[in-house]
């Protein structure tokens, strides 16, 4: 297969928060279509769209009812058909999410296998399981394993009709399939072939490394949650990357994606907690699994004692630890996906940057550092615009099934909910999910209804229509990066070398390949730096011309010198 995607950018699209045609106060398809120039002036080669698909919305679409069917609040597959005839004339690939660890309690498979019993056809699709050895269904600590849902609370729901417990990873409406059933796992390579016939270009895989349970099922060690303290566990090891999923995954290929031989498609498997030997194996092209995989550890940095939501400080030094092992490693084998911001994670420049005084420079400056990498970059919308967290009053205002499953539970926990909702103001998935800031109006453009989510109060001045014209935009520096990796073969092949790597507040890289030379430099931090030049060249090379800055006037000091950086300066040099 070709390597198309190592020279691509792929652009998110979170549905619900994206545009609303129809004043529902939800995005939808029609309204996608109309931003399509948004998206083939920012230059991006490929979309992701987030789930679209028919579902209750009980985790915003990735509780999923019908594959086949697009759900009412989003449009139609006429609509569909046209959004992605319209991508495609815009020489926009589409990626779709497929979301198949698990499905909604919804989805006709799931209600079969429930209301069939023990006995029926469709049993073995899901994770049944009787009651643990001496309990009565329902009773404290009756749940077949000890497992904490990633949601909080258990990971297993009792059906009251037959006495027996279903597995959930995720919410309760989000019951894993058991792919250790040839069934199923041969209906989802039907299915995935029929959206390919229908067009589109490949697939981002929602947990995709969950897919293979550790048998027979057991207990992992106590965490200490839960209403019986020591009760609940964590089960990740027994279910993370499991004995099967590399069989899984190649048995997909052969079903689905050979038989495609003449399309450029992408597939990128979303693997939390994955290993980098893991990601290796997974992205190996002579394994032929996937082509790249979205791996955590960047984004975990932050997480404290308590968790995601109980967030420490980034030190620099850590950033440039894992993320140049997995450039180095990975790079060598396989292939890196790179991004700061997704559905599920706070928005980078209220995260590692400055979202008050520095918001502009601080958002081209990480932008800068993730982009260059090897690898594939993702920008999530807004992440273009520099769209920040979102203020959160109370409780009441946040959706997320996430973070509400959180505070409820550590609330009856007796922790202090001021303490939690700092958490969730800083850490929690409705910060990436306000509607995206288009205009200055009172809907920001997203809307002329009520927003499904509140629109960040800062789109009176924050917006894309006040970015889109001006050359010192977030928006034009995104263009830029996006065009430079698209003209320069070093950026998207080159090897990659971490420069003064001991340094807390300076970021710096070179790229190499067939004697260009690309440097970037960053300064993370909202005080001036100073980085010696000897740093950055060996033996006092040149370091060429700057090929993108976020500061005007970008200075460099001469051989010997040190580099003055200014608060969040960024720039970019190529030698050739
Ligand atoms: O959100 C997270 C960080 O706290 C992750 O734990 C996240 O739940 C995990 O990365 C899996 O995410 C994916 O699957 C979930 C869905 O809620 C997320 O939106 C999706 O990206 C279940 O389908």
């Amino acid at each position: 297969m070709s390597s198309w995607w190592k020279s691509a950018v792929v652009y998110q699209v979170y549905p619900r928060s994206f545009a609303d045609s129809n004043g529902d106060g939800v995005g939808d398809l029609p309204g996608i279509e109309s931003r399509l120039d948004h998206l083939s002036d920012l230059g991006v080669d490929v979309v992701w769209l987030s789930p679209i698909y028919t579902s209750p919305q009980a985790d915003n679409g990735y509780d999923i009812a019908d594959y086949r069917a697009i759900d009412p609040r989003f449009g139609s597959l006429d609509d569909f058909d046209r959004l992605l005839a319209g991508l495609h004339e815009r020489g926009i690939k589409l990626v779709m999410d497929l979301v198949v660890n698990h499905t909604s309690d919804e989805h006709p498979w799931f209600v079969s296998s429930r209301d069939g019993g023990p006995d029926g056809p469709y049993r073995d699709w899901y994770w049944w399981r009787p009651p643990r050895e001496g309990f009565a269904p329902g009773a404290p600590g009756a749940e077949p394993t000890n497992w904490e849902s990633f949601f909080s609370g258990p990971a297993w729901s009792l059906d009251e009709a037959s006495g027996e417990y279903y597995l959930h990873l995720f919410d309760r409406k989000q019951p894993d399939l058991n792919w250790e059933n040839p069934q199923v796992r041969h209906a989802v390579y039907a299915m995935m072939r029929w959206w390919l016939d229908r067009g589109v270009d490949g697939f981002r895989m929602d947990v995709i490394n969950l897919i293979s349970k550790v048998l027979p099922l057991r207990d992992g060690a106590p965490n200490g949650h839960g209403a019986h303290p020591g009760w609940l566990g964590d089960g990740s090891p027994l279910y993370t990357t499991g004995p099967r999923v590399h069989e899984y995954l190649q048995e997909m290929h052969r079903e689905v994606f050979d038989r495609y031989p003449d399309r450029e498609l992408l597939t990128v498997g979303e693997t939390p907690g994955v290993t980098l030997d893991e990601a290796i194996a997974f992205t190996d092209p002579n394994r032929r699994e996937v082509d790249m995989v979205f791996q955590f550890e960047h984004v975990g940095l932050d997480h404290g004692q308590g968790g995601k939501f109980d967030p420490v400080p980034l030190d620099l030094r850590d950033l440039k630890a894992s993320l140049g092992r997995w450039q180095v490693e990975l790079g060598a084998v396989g292939w890196n996906s790179l991004y700061w911001d997704n559905h599920d994670q706070p928005r980078v420049v209220s995260r590692f940057g400055d979202d008050g005084t520095y918001w502009r420079e601080s958002a081209t400056a990480l932008a800068t550092l993730l982009h260059l990498h090897r690898g594939t970059p993702y920008v999530y919308q807004g992440e273009e615009l520099g769209m920040t967290n979102a203020p959160v009053g109370s409780i009441d205002d946040v959706d997320d099934v996430e973070s509400r499953g959180y505070y409820f539970q550590q609330v009856a926990a007796g922790h202090d909910p001021q303490v939690l909702l700092d958490g969730i103001r800083a850490m929690g998935r409705d910060n990436a999910r306000t509607p995206v800031q288009w205009s200055a109006e009172p809907g920001a453009g997203f809307t002329a209804g009520t927003p499904w989510l509140a629109v960040n109060p800062n789109h009176t001045w924050l917006n894309a229509d006040a970015q889109r014209d001006d050359p010192t935009s977030v928006l034009a520096h995104y263009r830029a990066l996006i065009a430079l990796r698209h003209a320069e073969p070093v950026v998207a092949d080159g090897d990659f070398t971490m420069l003064a790597g001991d340094h807390p507040h300076v970021y710096a890289y070179a790229r190499e390949l067939d004697g260009d030379r690309l440097v970037v430099v960053v300064n993370v931090s909202s005080d001036p730096q100073e980085v010696p030049l000897a740093d950055l060249t060996p033996s006092a090379g040149d370091l060429g011309e700057v090929v993108l800055a976020n500061l005007p006037d970008p200075t460099t000091a001469h051989a010997g010198d040190v580099v003055r950086l200014r608060p969040w300066e960024a720039w970019v040099r190529l030698a050739r």
